[in-house]
C-alpha cells in the first residue's frame, strides 16, 4: 500500500515536473511554421515583413528541406536553374548567379543559405527540433505544437512547409540488420559524404535518384550493381555550364519569364532552350502524324532528343506507344549487350505517367565491366545477407548498400506528427482512405492549419519553387486578409473539400498518370498499404493559380471565416 501511494506521489510529480517544463518552455506566436526549406523560409521572410510574430522549427540543423537531405552523388535539379529559383525580390534574382543549366544539389543547398543569409532568417528557426504533434484547441482556437526537445508552442495559425519529398522510404526486406557493411539512403545522405573507391556497392531502386547516382557511384566504385525493379524512362540532362550571356539575356527578360512561368502549366518554360531559337520550349507536332520511316530516321538523326518535339505524346496514348517503341529503339542503340538493353528497356507503361528523369551518362554506365545489372523481373530480392542480397537468380555480393527507394511522398510528413483537428480527430485517420484538401491548402477540420503545396494543388507535378510562392503568398495574404477584418479561424467548408476533391480526381481521369498500368509515387503506388489516389491536381499552374486568386476575392468563397469570441 505505502509503495502504491509512493508511486502515485511519484508519478504526480513526474506529471507536475513535465507541465512546469512545458509552461516554461511554452512560447506564443501569430504563427508557427513547421519545416525550413524553401517553403518555410518564404513564409517567415513574407509573414515577418507583415509584421505577424514566426518561429519556423525544423529537425534539420540548419536550412534546404529535400536539399538539405539528399545529398547523394550526382544529386541534381530536373528544373532549369534560372526558373528553379525565387522571384520574389527582384534585387535576389539579379544578384544571384547559377553556374550551370540545371543546379546541383551543392549549389541549391547554397542558394537556401544564401536566402538564410540575406533575409537573416536562422534567428526565427529552432533547429535540431522535431515537431511530436499540432492540436487545435477549440476553446482558446489556437494551435498547441510540441516538439522532442520538450517545447510547447501555440499559435494561432499552423502551416506545415514539410516537404513533399522528405521521408524517406526504405522497404522492409528480410535480413536488412545481418548486413555486415553500411548502408545508405539516398533521401538522407551522410553529410560528409562517402567515399566508396576501395569497396563493392549494391544499389536498389532506379528512380530518379538511383539513375541520378549510379554513374558517379559506378566511376567510384570497385563494383557498383544494380538492383532494378521496373526499368524507367530517362532522357539525357545535357547539363553544361551558363554563359554569362545567356545569364545577362535570362536576367534582363526575368519579369516576363516569371510572369509566362506562373501562368503556364507547370510552372517552367524552359527559357532559352526553344526549337529554332524559340525563346521558350513548346512541342507542337504531332507523333501521330508521322510515318514509321520518319520516325526511324528522326531517332537515328536526334536520339532520345527525337520525342521533345511532340506534343501528343502527353495526350494521345497511341502517340504515346510509339513514343514508347522510338525510345526502346534508341535505348538498343546504346547498349553493348543485348541482354543488358532487354532488361533496361521499359514496357507496358507509358511515358511519364512516372515523374520524368533526366540523366547523365546513364545508359553508357551499363556498358562498363565494373557494373551488372541485376532484372529482379527475372527473379525478385528474397533477403538481404551479411554479404549482399540474395535473389531467387542468385547471391550478389558487396560491402556498401545503397537504399534509392524514394519517398512516401506528399502525405508522409503530415502523417507521422500527430495532428488533431477541431474535434480531436487526427489526419491520419481523416485521410486514411487518401488525402482530402480544398485547394491543397486546408482540410475541413482542421481550422487555421494551412499546407504548403500539399496534396490537392499542383505541387509536384510543377516547379515546386513558383508554386511555394504562389501557396505562401496566399497564405500570408488570407493571414493578413483576417487581421484585416478581426477574423480568428478559416475552415475549409465540407461542401468546397467535397468539391475540390471530386474535380481533382475527375481532371486526372484519363491522363497517362493514372493509368491502370502506371505505378508511381503520385498514386502512393510506391508504399504498401497506401490508398492508390492521384494526390496532386493536374489542372496546371496558371488555371490553379487563377482559382486560388478567384477563392480570394470571393471574399475566401469555399472557407468559413469566424470573428473573435465566435
Ligand atoms: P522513386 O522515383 O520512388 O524510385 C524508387 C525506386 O526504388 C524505384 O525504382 C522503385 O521501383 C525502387 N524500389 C522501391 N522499393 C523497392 C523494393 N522493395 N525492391 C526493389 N526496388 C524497389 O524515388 P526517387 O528517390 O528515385 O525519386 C523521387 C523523386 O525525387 C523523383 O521523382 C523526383 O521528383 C525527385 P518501382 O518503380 O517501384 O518498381
Amino acid at each position: 500500500m505505502q509503495s502504491a501511494s509512493l508511486n502515485e506521489a511519484r508519478d504526480k510529480q513526474d506529471k507536475q515536473d513535465k507541465q512546469d517544463k512545458q509552461d516554461k518552455n511554452r512560447q506564443q506566436f501569430d504563427v508557427v511554421v513547421v519545416g525550413a526549406g524553401f517553403s518555410g523560409m518564404y513564409l517567415l521572410h513574407k509573414l515577418r515583413g507583415l509584421g505577424f510574430s514566426v518561429a519556423v522549427i525544423e529537425a534539420g540543423d540548419d536550412v534546404g528541406g529535400t536539399w538539405y537531405w539528399n545529398r547523394y552523388p550526382g544529386a541534381r535539379c530536373d528544373v532549369p536553374s534560372m526558373e528553379y529559383s525565387f522571384s520574389f525580390d527582384d534585387d535576389l534574382q539579379q544578384d544571384w548567379d547559377w553556374t550551370e543549366v540545371m543546379a546541383g544539389q551543392p549549389e541549391i543547398l547554397k542558394y537556401a543559405n544564401h536566402i538564410a543569409d540575406r533575409y537573416d532568417l536562422r534567428r526565427d528557426v529552432r533547429f535540431n527540433t522535431r515537431v511530436n504533434s499540432a492540436h487545435f484547441d477549440a476553446d482558446e482556437q489556437h494551435w498547441q505544437v510540441t516538439t522532442d526537445q520538450g517545447d510547447v508552442y501555440q499559435s494561432r495559425f499552423c502551416v506545415m512547409a514539410t516537404g513533399c519529398l522528405s521521408v524517406p522510404n526504405t522497404p522492409t526486406i528480410d535480413g536488412h540488420d545481418d548486413f555486415a557493411g553500411p548502408i545508405y539512403h539516398t533521401g538522407n545522405w551522410p553529410h560528409e559524404g562517402v567515399d566508396f573507391s576501395t569497396v563493392r556497392v549494391g544499389i536498389i531502386g532506379t528512380g530518379s535518384s538511383g539513375i541520378q547516382a549510379i554513374p558517379v557511384i559506378a566511376e567510384q566504385a570497385q563494383h557498383l550493381t544494380v538492383f532494378q525493379r521496373t526499368p524507367n524512362y530517362t532522357m539525357p540532362a545535357h547539363n553544361r555550364p551558363l554563359s554569362d550571356e545567356f545569364l545577362n539575356k535570362a536576367k534582363a527578360n526575368y519579369e516576363q519569364i516569371r510572369a509566362d512561368q506562373r501562368a503556364s502549366m507547370t510552372g517552367i518554360v524552359s527559357y532559352g532552350f526553344g526549337f529554332g531559337g524559340a525563346d521558350y520550349f513548346e512541342p507542337t507536332e504531332s507523333l501521330l502524324e508521322t510515318t514509321a520511316e520518319q520516325r526511324a530516321a528522326l531517332v537515328e538523326k536526334k536520339g532520345f532528343g527525337a520525342l521533345q518535339q511532340f506534343a501528343d505524346i502527353s495526350l494521345d496514348p497511341t502517340a504515346n506507344e510509339l513514343a514508347c517503341e522510338m525510345y526502346r529503339d534508341q535505348l538498343a542503340r546504346l547498349i553493348d549487350d543485348p541482354q543488358t538493353a532487354d532488361a533496361l528497356m521499359p514496357k507496358g507503361y507509358p511515358i511519364g505517367c512516372k515523374r520524368p528523369v533526366i540523366d547523365t551518362n546513364y545508359y553508357a554506365t551499363f556498358n562498363r565491366d565494373n557494373v551488372t545489372l541485376v532484372d529482379l523481373r527475372r527473379g525478385g530480392i528474397e533477403k538481404i545477407t551479411a554479404t549482399g542480397v540474395q535473389t531467387a537468380q542468385g547471391h550478389y555480393e558487396f560491402d556498401a548498400l545503397v537504399y534509392a527507394t524514394g519517398f512516401d511522398a506528399m502525405t508522409g510528413a503530415l502523417e507521422r506528427i500527430d495532428i488533431r483537428g477541431r474535434n480531436g480527430e487526427t489526419l491520419r485517420d481523416v485521410w486514411a482512405a487518401g488525402p482530402r484538401t480544398y485547394l491543397g491548402l486546408q482540410v475541413h477540420g482542421f481550422p487555421n492549419m494551412f499546407t504548403v503545396t500539399g496534396p490537392g494543388s499542383p505541387s509536384v507535378l510543377s516547379n515546386m519553387l513558383v508554386s511555394i510562392e504562389q501557396h505562401v503568398d496566399w497564405i500570408s495574404d488570407c493571414i493578413d486578409h483576417m487581421r484585416a477584418h478581426q477574423l480568428q479561424v478559416i475552415e475549409a467548408a465540407a461542401a468546397a473539400e467535397e468539391a475540390w476533391v471530386a474535380h481533382v480526381n475527375q481532371v486526372a481521369e484519363n491522363t497517362m498518370f493514372t493509368a491502370p498500368s502506371c505505378n508511381s509515387w503520385y498514386l502512393g503506388a510506391n508504399i504498401p498499404g497506401k490508398p492508390r489516389i492521384f494526390m496532386p491536381y493536374v489542372g496546371g499552374v496558371g488555371t490553379y493559380r487563377d482559382k486560388c486568386d478567384e477563392v480570394a476575392a470571393a471574399g475566401y468563397a469555399g472557407f468559413e471565416l469566424s470573428a473573435a469570441g465566435t
